[in-house]
C-alpha cells in the first residue's frame, strides 16, 4: 500500500488505482485488468478526468433505456467489481435488474470471489456461478460465451462496463440492446454498442444511478423520446473531437 500525499494533484486517480491493485491482491481483478485500467487512465487524462456533457447525454439515454427494459441485466467483470461494487448493487436495486458475473479471463475462483464481494456489498443474488443454469452463446468464442439462462441469456438490455468488442456484437446479434462504459471512444466495443458512455466507470456509475432514480418517475413516452433522440455515432464523434481539440491546444503551448 502506497501512502498518497493528500495534496497530490492526481490524488483521486491514484486512489482509484490503489483500489484496483487491492482488487488484484484480493483475487477479484485479473492481471490483464491492471493493463486495461492503465489504458483507461490515459484516455481519462485526455478527456479532462471529468464527466463531460457528452457522457451525461449518454447516461440519460442509458437511464431511459434501462428504465424501459423488461429484463435489464448488469454484467460485472473483475475491474467493474473492484471499482464500483456499491454502485452496481444500488443500480440493480433501482432498476430491479439482475447482476451477472461474466469474465473474459475465465477463472472459477476469481468468479466466486467476485460473487462473494458483491454480496458483501449488499447484493441479494448474483448470477454466473451456477453451472446448472449455464447457457453457451454459440456466436462467441471467448470465455464470455458462458452465460446464465435467467440473466444475460434472457435479458433485453445489458449493461457491459469495460468490455471486449466481440461480445457486444454477439449480444446485438441476439437483438439485445447493449450499453457500455468505455473511456476509449475508438474501441470496437464503443463503436458497436447501442449506447457508449465515454466516462470513467467510477464516476459514470454514480451519475447513472442518480439519473435512473430520477427517471423512475417519468412516463414511458418521455423515456422513449429520450432514447429516440440519442445518436451514439454523433456522441462518439464529439468525444473524439474533444480529445483532438485538447491535443491541439497542448501542442500550441508546447
Ligand atoms: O475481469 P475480466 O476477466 O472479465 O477482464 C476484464 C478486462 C477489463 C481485463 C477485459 O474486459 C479486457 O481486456 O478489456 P479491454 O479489451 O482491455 O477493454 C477495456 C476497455 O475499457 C478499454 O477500452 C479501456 O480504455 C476501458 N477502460 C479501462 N478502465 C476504465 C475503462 N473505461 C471506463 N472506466 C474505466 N475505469
Amino acid at each position: 500500500m502506497v501512502i498518497i500525499p493528500k495534496n497530490h494533484p492526481r490524488v483521486k486517480s491514484l486512489l482509484v488505482r490503489e483500489r484496483l491493485v487491492k482488487g488484484f491482491d484480493e483475487g477479484i481483478v485479473a492481471k490483464e485488468g491492471l493493463l486495461a485500467h492503465g489504458r483507461g487512465e490515459a484516455f481519462d487524462y485526455l478527456l479532462g478526468e471529468k464527466t463531460s456533457k457528452k457522457a451525461k447525454n449518454a447516461i440519460c439515454a442509458s437511464a431511459a433505456l434501462l428504465t424501459l427494459a423488461k429484463r435489464p441485466v448488469i454484467s460485472v467483470n473483475g475491474n467493474s467489481a473492484a471499482l464500483c461494487p456499491k454502485e452496481t448493487v444500488d443500480l440493480s436495486k433501482v432498476l430491479k435488474a439482475k447482476i451477472e458475473v461474466n469474465l473474459f479471463y475465465a477463472n472459477e475462483k476469481r468468479k466466486q470471489n467476485i460473487i462473494r464481494f458483491l454480496k458483501k456489498n449488499g447484493a441479494k443474488q448474483v448470477l454466473g456461478g451456477n453451472k446448472s443454469s449455464q447457457k453457451i452463446l454459440s456466436n462467441l468464442t471467448s470465455a464470455r460465451r458462458v452465460v446464465d439462462k435467467g440473466g444475460i441469456f434472457a435479458g433485453d438490455v445489458i449493461l457491459v462496463p469495460l468490455e471486449d468488442g466481440d461480445r457486444t456484437l454477439a449480444l446485438k446479434k441476439m437483438r439485445k440492446k447493449v450499453i457500455t462504459f468505455d473511456l476509449n471512444p475508438l474501441s470496437r466495443t464503443a463503436q458497436t454498442a447501442d449506447i457508449t458512455i465515454v466516462d470513467n466507470v467510477i464516476r459514470g456509475m454514480k451519475e447513472l444511478n442518480k439519473t435512473c432514480k430520477k427517471f423512475s418517475k417519468k412516463n414511458r413516452n418521455e423515456l422513449q423520446s429520450i432514447v429516440r433522440k440519442f445518436d451514439n455515432k454523433k456522441n462518439l464523434a464529439s468525444s473524439i473531437l474533444a480529445i483532438k481539440n485538447y491535443l491541439n491546444r497542448r501542442a500550441r503551448h508546447a
